[in-house]
């Protein structure tokens, strides 16, 4: 495999501005007919290079003439001897059935659908399959009409009618040019959920979710979610919906997440289906964000979308900046800023110590679906919000209304995102740019002096970001740094340099830099990176009377979860090292108090309180190591949990008891309650009164999230209700896969040492298919990425069960295989043994024949 590189970006030669598509679909045998209007770009340009993949041509014609001036070879049709505009038609022939890669058309269940971002078009026809050429789609879909009712494409219904042999076909038309990643297909008998919206201008349209039938009472949530992504983005973003009709597809076999095609989105059905007996309060509120990730789309991605895939972060950095707002509008800002920083702290963090570190727009590419990634996604909305902190929300957001009129209908880069913005607030990103070449994480190292006789205090801020494979010079980045100084009585003192106030807000751009502030008359206490308002380690010598105080005086909740964070990794830290060394757990009572504090704390947000008082995960921690000490940070961190829970008893009881709710609902208030109680739940297994109390609330439950809330403790705690739960809950569930993962994940997760016993029967299940994604991620990939000690067996065990699983996938799903092999990747972080241990698997996968190039690019990079 070869890899392309950023640098050698040239425009298209032909351009393509209409596209008329046929489908006659058969499972083994579908026919596509591709008329398409070309034009050339480049004079004296007379040979087109056309992508294609897994294709049989059938036939080839210029202008009406069958056409023999061409060449097949792997990937590509070349077309010869064409003049400067031209009609071309193509014949393929492709297999549905046999698309066990699901990117395409393939079919999923008795539905075919498909999945074309970032290069699955190629595999329905032969075409310029890159994103900017953009063309004005027509489809047309014939099928057998009993079995496949629903024929749907993007844009709007055109046209339809019955044939003679019972087939049926319907025509559509996209209005918008598109790229051909933004094209869909789909083809099923459905149950339908039909809803309207009138836009802000007085538009109505039409909204259709298809879901497998039976599954009516699990669309709901997604349609409200619908309709307050709309609203949500008229109001905040001023953008309106384009087209009459938008449709979302539920799917059960699917790679992503989501995909937002142009009016027809296809979603995985996790992220549509929900009630309040199959989806957990974690389901509805992902649901919420995934369908205002795609609807989001429409104007930042698909209005505007990229010129190259190198680019991809300028549409998914953006969108995820989007929805995460959304659901911060809607829900608790505070505890969505939490989760986010977590996700960048733990697994984005580790992606960028890894051999696959890259910059949020990559450089070098072999496998474009292997940069789908937390760096281009997370780490890219973050640099939208540094943006969005520096410019605030008003020059932002005529930053957004310059981009889209400079740009609206084309395909762009992230350079002219970030020139649009800087356009348009007079602030000037030039050293702020950096953030999209550079790789790797940024340490800010930072001492303080308060000067009592001068009544100023000194801040002297570092910055440093260690070498990352392939970029070993690193230049210092435009860093905003939120801090806010308090003093003893939790006054905030406000920010002066020489007399007058400056914000909040510091830039920091240099190596090193200091800030001095007058004014201030007292020792203060200082909060730092508020907001997480870079994505940046932190390093500062904190004492513990300092991070107590900021747990209760920090005026946002954001500092005050963070103070907790960094006084439990103070105590993590020093635990490691004890249990290292032989000797027992320890926690200072302060310690424990300060989170008694926040706990008894009426005040304050129930859900936030469960946020401060949920542990960083063994995973986050490994991240703090150079080399990774897997047990003993599972010995750790089971003990301080364990601390916490038996110091805390009496009030972790207490409150468990009075947040009992007599309905299920999913309002904001009721899930905060039910997060916390379910927080003291986990605590409370690992006491004496756990297995009883787990036990009667598994009976008790009457909705998914409480369910799940038992069945993990019992899992997490080993409990012996553990055992009758998982049978009884795989006895109600058995026939719904969705539902299912859930189980399989604890399965996944089991800390018992045979659970890589468990995982392999549990492969046996009925419920368990390799071929879904979806199954294959509840199970393996909980046990190899979030099961951390039985993975790490140092038998080598749970190595060899990964290699097994990815030589299966290489072949049959290898965009799968590909996020599957991540731990492998991290092997260097480890102990002799172990790194000796995982490096003979990779390359044992390297010498497998057919080696998929997703698996290819990772498995040679990590053994570089
Ligand atoms: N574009 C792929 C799925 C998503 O990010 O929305
Ligand atoms: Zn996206």
């Amino acid at each position: 495999p070869t890899a392309k590189y950023r640098s050698d970006y040239q425009a298209p030669e032909f351009t393509i501005s209409d596209l008329s598509l046929e489908f006659d679909l058969h499972d083994t045998a579908t026919r596509v007919v591709a008329i398409s209007k070309v034009e050339q770009q480049v004079e004296g340009a007379t040979s087109m290079e056309l992508d294609g993949d897994a294709l049989t041509l059938v036939r080839l014609e210029i202008n009406g003439e069958s056409w023999t001036d061409y060449a097949e070879s792997e990937g590509k049709l070349t077309v010869n001897g064409l003049p400067a505009s031209f009609e071309m038609l193509i014949e393929t022939e492709i297999n549905p059935e046999a698309n066990t890669l699901l990117e395409g058309l393939y079919k999923s269940g008795g539905a075919y659908c498909t999945q074309c971002e970032a290069e699955g078009f190629r595999r329905i026809t032969y075409y310029l399959d890159r994103p900017d050429v953009l063309a004005r789609f027509t489809t047309k879909v014939i099928a057998d009409k009993a079995q496949y009712p629903y024929l749907m494409s993007n844009g709007n219904r055109v046209d339809e009618g019955d044939l003679d042999n019972g087939r049926h076909w319907v025509q559509w038309q996209d209005p918008f040019p598109k790229p051909s990643y933004l094209f869909a297909l789909v083809a099923g008998d459905f149950d339908v959920l039909r809803d309207k919206y009138t836009t802000v201008s007085g538009r109505d349209v039409a909204l259709e979710i298809f879901v497998d039938k039976g599954n009516l009472d699990r669309a709901e949530y997604a349609m409200t979610s619908l309709i307050n992504s709309m609203k949500w983005d008229e109001e905040r973003f001023g953008l309106e919906y384009d087209l009459d009709i938008y449709m979302i597809v539920a799917v059960d076999f699917f790679n992503m997440g989501a995909m937002e095609n142009k009016g027809l989105n296809v979603f995985n059905s996790k992220y549509v289906l929900a009630n309040a007996k199959t989806a957990t309060d974690t389901d509805y509120q992902g649901i919420e964000a995934v369908i205002g990730h795609e609807y989001f789309h429409n104007w930042t991605g698909n209005r505007v979308t990229c010129r190259d895939w190198f680019q991809l972060s300028l549409k998914e950095g953006l969108t995820v900046f989007r929805d995460q707002e959304f659901s911060s509008d809607l829900g608790s800002r505070p505890v969505n800023r939490i989760n986010n920083v977590r996700i960048m702290r733990g697994p984005q963090f580790s992606e960028d110590r890894g051999p696959m570190s890259h910059p949020i727009r990559p450089d070098k590419v072999i496998e474009m679906n292997n940069f789908y990634t937390l760096t281009v996604y997370e780490k890219g909305s973050e640099v939208i919000r540094m943006m969005h902190t520096l410019l605030g929300e008003d020059k932002f957001q005529a930053g957004m209304k310059l981009y889209f009129e400079r740009h609206d209908g084309t395909a762009a880069t992230c350079d002219d995102f970030v020139q649009a913005m800087e356009d348009a607030s007079g602030i000037s990103l030039e050293k702020f740019r950096r953030w999209y070449s550079q790789s790797g994480t940024p340490v800010v190292h930072v001492e303080t002096e308060y000067l009592e006789q001068e009544s100023r205090y000194r801040v002297t801020v570092k910055q440093h970001t260690a070498p990352t494979p392939g970029q070993q010079e690193k230049q210092p980045l435009h860093i905003p740094f939120d801090v806010e100084l308090y003093g003893a009585q939790g006054n905030v003192i406000p920010l002066q340099c020489n007399g007058p106030l400056v914000h909040n807000v510091l830039d920091v751009t240099e190596a090193e830099q200091e800030f001095i502030f007058d004014g201030i008359e007292e020792q203060p206490v200082i909060s730092m990176l508020r907001e997480f308002s870079a994505p940046v380690i932190l390093e500062y010598d904190y004492s513990d009377a300092e991070l107590t105080f900021l747990m209760v005086h920090a005026r946002n909740e954001f500092a005050r979860w963070d103070a907790g964070q960094i006084l439990l990794a103070k105590y993590i830290k020093q635990n490691v090292i004890r249990c290292q060394n032989g000797e027992s757990f320890e926690l200072p009572e302060q310690v424990v108090d300060a989170f008694r504090g926040v706990l008894l704390d009426e005040k304050l947000d129930p859900a936030f309180i469960a946020e401060m008082l949920t542990l960083p995960s063994e995973n986050e921690v490994a991240g703090w190591y150079k080399t990774v000490d897997v047990d003993a940070i599972n010995t750790v961190m089971a003990e301080l949990e364990k601390v916490l829970a038996v110091a805390m008893e009496d009030e972790f009881s207490a409150i468990y008891h009075s947040l009992t709710q007599a309905a299920y609902t999913i309002e904001h208030e009721a899930m905060a309650k039910r997060s916390l109680r379910n927080t003291c739940l986990a605590y409370l297994a690992l006491t004496e009164q756990g297995n009883s109390l787990v036990a009667k609330q598994y009976q008790a439950s009457d909705n998914m999230t409480d369910t799940m809330a038992a069945m993990a403790a019992a899992n997490a705690a080993e409990l012996a209700c553990r055992a009758s739960q998982m049978a009884d809950f795989s006895d109600k569930w058995t026939q719904d896969g969705l539902v299912m993962d859930k189980w399989f994940i604890l399965q996944g997760k089991n800390p018992a040492e045979n659970a890589l016993e468990n995982v392999r029967e549990t492969m046996k299940h009925k419920a368990f298919d390799l071929k879904n994604p979806n199954r294959t991620r509840s199970l393996v990939a909980s046990f190899c990425g979030n099961n951390p000690v039985r993975f790490h067996a140092k038998d080598g065990s749970g190595y060899q069960f990964l290699t097994e699983i990815l030589t299966v996938l290489n072949t049959s799903n290898p965009q799968v295989a590909s996020r599957l092999i991540e731990p492998f990747l991290k092997y260097r972080q480890y102990d002799e043994l172990r790194q000796s241990l995982m490096r003979a698997e990779l390359e044992k996968l390297s010498q497998l024949d057919n080696l998929a190039k997703d698996l290819f690019e990772k498995v040679q990079k990590a053994l570089e």
